[in-house]
């Protein structure tokens, strides 16, 4: 049996993040973060691109276009929506989370998952860098893992062709 998982390993990788103006003094916070633990795990500064956009619902078409030039291993996408009085911030969340699975998938690059999606500012702050720690942070851990997991595939692939020409 064959295990393949990924590991933390981020030197001589390159990531974007995706990050929404909208409730800025949030996202903000989830870049740091997100810098924070790439950095932690040895991706260089200069391999760290970040990308503004207006709202969390722009993120997937931004997403895709940086995963087509090329050049990055994953897109880390940040946001921060907040239940208002109308049911626009569901609109908002749903069509960013869906679009960003559906990008990732089409594109075949990593794109995760640091979108708050809070009842109140309150909850946004807590799982921004305080009580809940920092989605942005673990957002950035998961791609360096699926950047890992998906090159393990590949040599796995690789080894199988190797096995069946010999
Ligand atoms: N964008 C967010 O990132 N978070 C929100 O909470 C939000 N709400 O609730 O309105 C929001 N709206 C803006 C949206 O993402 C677009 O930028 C806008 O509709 C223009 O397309």
């Amino acid at each position: 049996m064959q295990l393949i998982e990924g590991v933390y390993e981020g030197a001589g990788r390159r990531f974007a993040l995706v990050a929404s103006r909208f409730n800025e003094f949030i996202t903000s916070r989830l870049v740091e973060g997100a810098g924070d633990c790439l950095r932690r795990h040895g991706v260089a500064d200069g391999d760290i691109a970040v990308v503004w956009v207006p709202g969390a619902f722009e993120i997937p078409l931004a997403a895709r276009r940086i995963a087509e030039q090329g050049g990055f291993d994953a897109v880390v996408c940040l946001g921060a929506v907040i239940e208002g009085a109308t049911d626009h911030h569901e609109y908002v969340a749903g069509n960013a989370a869906a679009g960003i699975a559906r990008e990732s998938v089409a594109a075949d690059v990593p794109m995760t998952f640091g979108i708050i999606t809070a009842a109140s500012i309150e909850q946004a702050i807590e799982r921004a860098g305080t009580k809940q720690g920092n989605l942005g942070w673990n957002a950035a851990l998961s791609a360096l893992e699926m950047t890992s997991v998906l090159r393990r595939i590949d040599q796995l692939a690789e080894q199988a062709e190797g096995r069946e020409e010999a």
